[in-house]
């Protein structure tokens, strides 16, 4: 039987997938969900796990509907959804941005609320054709959350961000492709063999430089440019330190493919 009654969680040959299970509500954020996800996340991610990707999608017709309003509103337990986020979402997002390797999100239906904002927590972002993402906050009076306000308008400008943000309106995961918010869309039937096709890729991948990858990324952000070539700098130190890229370079001299350990 499995430990999670909101997700199923899987480790395979250095893959982890989260499934948020909860398909009924097209896998709206639980109170319960926030704990298995904060606790499978932190599995993911300890030393000695040997995971070196994850994948996150969903269960049934939708990825993530956001935060489950069936709990009685926002606000969770105290009522506030200030409180809430800091409490219960902050953890858990904080503990993805923060793993040391790749992540992709496989998107198989609808990403709404702080379900998109989970959705583009990742460093790839696999849609399925059929689904669509939407800033479902202001539709009930809020603000977006979860990272929406910072990840949005860095990955598709202002200008479409705010329209998404205030009209609440559904972008289809075609527009979203074309947008740059998102990776790729596949066919909705592909979508699991294309996603999880790259999650093993990147399972088998140098994972000390994409784990430095999606930091660079990140800091960059609050980054100047003289600041960000010191980070690369200081990155490059330790990649070209590892086995990967000895392994590397000498399985390109060899003319063979490279094997990495993620060491
Ligand atoms: O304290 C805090 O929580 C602060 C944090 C806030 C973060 C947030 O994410 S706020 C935003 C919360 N999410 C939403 O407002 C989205 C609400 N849902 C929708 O707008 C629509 O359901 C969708 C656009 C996502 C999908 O529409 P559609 O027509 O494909 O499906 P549906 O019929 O509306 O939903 C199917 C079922 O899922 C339905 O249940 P039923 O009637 O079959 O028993 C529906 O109630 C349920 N469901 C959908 N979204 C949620 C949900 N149940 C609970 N919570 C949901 N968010």
């Amino acid at each position: 039987m499995s430990r999670f009654e909101t997700l199923i969680f899987t480790i395979e040959d250095g893959l982890a997938t989260i499934t948020l299970n909860q398909p009924d509500k097209l896998n709206a954020i639980s109170t319960k969900m926030k704990a298995e996800m904060l606790t499978a996340v932190r599995e993911a991610g300890a030393p000695g796990s040997g995971v070196r990707a994850l994948m996150i999608t969903g269960a049934g017709r939708g990825f993530c509907a956001g935060a489950d309003l069936s709990e009685g509103g926002v606000g969770g337990t105290t009522g506030d959804p200030g409180a809430n986020l800091v409490d219960s979402y902050h953890p858990v997002f904080l503990e993805l941005a923060h793993l040391d390797m790749p992540v992709i999100t496989a998107v198989n239906g609808v990403a709404a609320g702080a379900g998109m904002s989970l959705a583009l927590t990742a460093d790839i972002v696999i849609a399925a054709r059929s689904a669509f993402f939407l800033q479902a906050f202001v539709n009930i009076g809020l603000v977006p959350d979860a990272g929406s306000t910072y990840l949005l308008p860095r990955l598709v400008g202002e200008a479409r961000a705010k329209a998404m943000m205030m009209l609440g309106e559904r972008i289809p995961a075609e527009q979203a492709a074309d947008w740059g918010l998102i990776y790729q869309v596949v066919d909705d039937a592909a979508l699991t063999e294309t996603a999880t096709t790259m999650a093993q890729r990147l399972a088998k991948g140098p994972t000390r430089a994409l784990s430095h990858i999606r930091h660079l990324v990140a800091a960059s952000a609050g980054n100047g440019y003289e600041s960000q070539l010191q980070a690369e700098a200081l990155a490059q130190r330790a990649a070209g330190r590892t086995d990967d890229s000895r392994e590397g370079v000498q399985a390109f001299l060899e003319k063979r493919p490279a094997a990495f350990t993620g060491t």
